[in-house]
């Protein structure tokens, strides 16, 4: 190769390494999570403790059992070796105690069905600081042939109704792929799920 080719190709590969999309989910509108997997019921905050606009997610343990998890957000369309980086705020204000949330994810293979689980695909050990908001993130790389990333808040509970909030999450994705946020399949949402795998 000559020196300009050179230079058009390793510009072509930074820009592939370096394509991707970042979008962010506030829990401003109607809507709450994906799915739940667990004790965990799903609504939204109104008033107080809210971390951007006029709303968060509040995720709250009843019964006591298990770790319940809230689906916040649905990367498809990947393939082995992308990496997905995704990060929101949790609300805790019991340091060294329970309720304590995390970010954590499993693989979603299903191209319409969020409850679907392709197995775990891990996440950060840290639990949320207890002081107020504090950011969780963590970075996942595909692989395995996987092809769909449900990214989770979990909530780590001591007492029954015990309760996290979660606000403005960030995630980062290969520009191929594709976000689904809990508000995305507004078209969809009137239908049922099997409505809309019988349409695809
Ligand atoms: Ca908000």
């Amino acid at each position: 190769m000559n020196r300009l080719f050179t230079a058009l190709f390793v510009l072509g590969l930074a820009q592939a390494a370096f394509a991707v999309q970042t979008d962010t989910y506030g829990w401003e509108e109607s809507f709450t999570v994906l799915g739940i997997s667990g004790n965990g019921v799903a609504t939204l905050e109104y008033t107080s403790p809210v971390h951007g606009g006029s709303q968060s997610l509040e995720f709250i343990e009843t019964p006591l059992g298990g770790t319940p998890q809230a689906y916040t957000c649905w990367v498809k369309d990947l393939s082995d070796g992308d990496t997905v980086a995704a990060s929101f705020y949790v609300y805790d204000d019991t340091p060294s105690a329970s309720p304590s949330g995390r970010i954590w994810a499993h693989w979603n293979d299903d191209p319409v069905d969020p409850t679907v689980n392709s197995g775990s695909a891990g996440g950060n050990d840290e639990y949320s600081a207890g002081t107020g908001w504090s950011l969780l993130s963590w970075e996942w790389t595909v692989s395995d042939g996987h092809v769909g990333l449900m990214i989770e808040a979990r909530i780590y509970s001591s007492t029954e109704f015990d309760t996290i909030w979660i606000d403005d999450m960030t995630v980062e994705v290969p520009d191929g792929a594709t976000i689904v946020w809990p508000n995305i399949p507004v078209a969809l949402q009137r239908q049922t799920w099997a409505e809309i795998k019988a349409t695809f």
